[in-house]
């Protein structure tokens, strides 16, 4: 197993923002309105799916036809930039790759996608148990790639049988390949934490402030790391609004009461958006990963309790039941549950010189249902920057 470095991409260590933002109908289009579960660690929730040994071994034959870095104009290396220094993603190719890993997907088990969509629609997250992720690389501090096409191809052939594309934000580039992020974090202020690395992770729903944020969101899991008891808690955002007050919803609902402000690598401003959005059967909640990244507009005391009160819901109703393994798959309808990562011990070598893929390891994605742009990227957020211009 052969690590390879990412050639020119920028490696600069910045904190990992995953979160952003508008109002939109959500994958599923409806809710169950569920107690939240407080099943343990490791019991089989109902919104899991374990794939028997021969499942996966079919699904693994159907990925060795599928080249490595298949998505990249050159496997190798991402090389080209855009017109923004970015590097530049070939969207012939990266359709190409979805449209292949979906019939494999489709071919090695015809019926995980109507599993999976029926999960989804009922929980917003499912997660899939025991892919063979094949020759993966750790990670290390010049990033790593993946011998094994599995990863990749098992989330975007999931994802395009789920009517998704892939796509890549500007502002997350540092994570390795714009459409797959090498997400390794360390509570020590090191990148792939959040804000500035030292931070607790908040209920967030990734790029909530973006207005062209991920319908879809995918953590596989390349290493389970030296944590046993880590989770990624998640709570379903139906679930919190119907445990809300008419005059939480409201106060909640007014883009005048807040100050939501875009990651720090972005300039920090604040912009016009809503903390709640949607509709009483699709509510969204546009919650950021950062303490202090949503307070209330100073002056409106009620919006502040009624953030309060959603912070203390989220604390009482948020599900442990995620802890993440090698050959897990987790899917999140990102519109429709909020997550977040519990603190965690970090690998033992405090992130020197480790070889070996002790350190946990995620590789995430993001995918966009109907239009996206021919690069699949976006470059800015599309939100209305409030600051004044005197
Ligand atoms: O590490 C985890 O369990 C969750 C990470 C996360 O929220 C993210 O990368 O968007
Ligand atoms: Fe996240």
């Amino acid at each position: 197993m052969a690590t390879h470095n990412m050639a020119t991409h920028n490696m600069a260590m910045h904190p990992a923002d995953c979160e952003q933002f508008p109002a939109s109908d959500t994958l599923t289009g409806m809710h169950f309105i569920a107690q939240p579960e407080v099943a343990e660690i490791g019991a089989h929730p109902h919104w899991m799916i374990h794939l028997t040994a021969e499942e996966g071994a079919s699904l693994s034959s159907c990925f060795a036809q599928i080249p490595a870095r298949g998505y990249q104009a050159d496997p190798a290396a991402v090389t080209e930039l855009d017109k923004y220094g970015c590097p530049k993603i070939a969207g012939t190719q990266v359709e190409e790759f979805e449209a292949i890993s979906a019939e494999a997907v489709s071919k090695a088990n015809p019926e995980l996608i109507f599993k999976i969509r029926s999960l989804l629609h009922e929980h917003g997250v499912v997660v899939l148990r025991n892919i063979d992720y094949g020759a993966t690389a750790p990670t290390n501090s010049t990033r790593c790639m993946h011998e094994s096409s599995n990863p990749e191809a098992m989330i975007a052939g999931v994802n395009r049988l789920l009517g998704g594309n892939l796509v890549a934000y500007s502002e997350e580039l540092t994570y390795s390949h714009p459409l797959f992020h090498d997400i390794r974090p360390t509570p020590q202020g090191r990148e792939g934490s959040n804000g500035s690395g030292k931070e607790p992770m908040t209920m967030h729903m990734d790029m909530s402030y973006h207005s062209d944020r991920p319908d879809l969101l995918y953590l596989a899991c390349i290493e389970e790391g030296p944590d046993k008891t880590v989770t990624t808690p998640f709570v379903r955002s139906k679930d919190l609004y119907d445990a809300l007050s008419q005059d939480q919803i409201k106060l909640l609902s007014d883009p005048g009461n807040w100050v939501l402000t875009v990651p720090q690598s972005l300039g920090g401003d604040a912009v016009l958006m809503p903390v709640l959005e949607g509709t009483p059967e699709n509510p969204v909640f546009n919650m950021r990963p950062h303490v202090g990244s949503m307070t209330a507009r100073p002056g409106c005391p009620e919006a502040a309790s009624a953030l309060a009160h959603l912070v203390f819901l989220m604390d009482q109703m948020e599900q442990h039941t995620i802890h993440q393994q090698r050959g897990d798959l987790v899917i999140m309808d990102n519109l429709a549950v909020l997550h977040r990562r519990s603190t965690f011990t970090a690998c033992l070598c405090n992130w020197n010189g480790c070889q070996g893929g002790k350190h946990r390891q995620l590789l995430r994605a993001y995918g966009k249902i109907g239009e996206v742009p021919g690069d699949r990227l976006y470059h800015h957020h599309g939100r209305v920057v409030v600051r004044s211009r005197l």
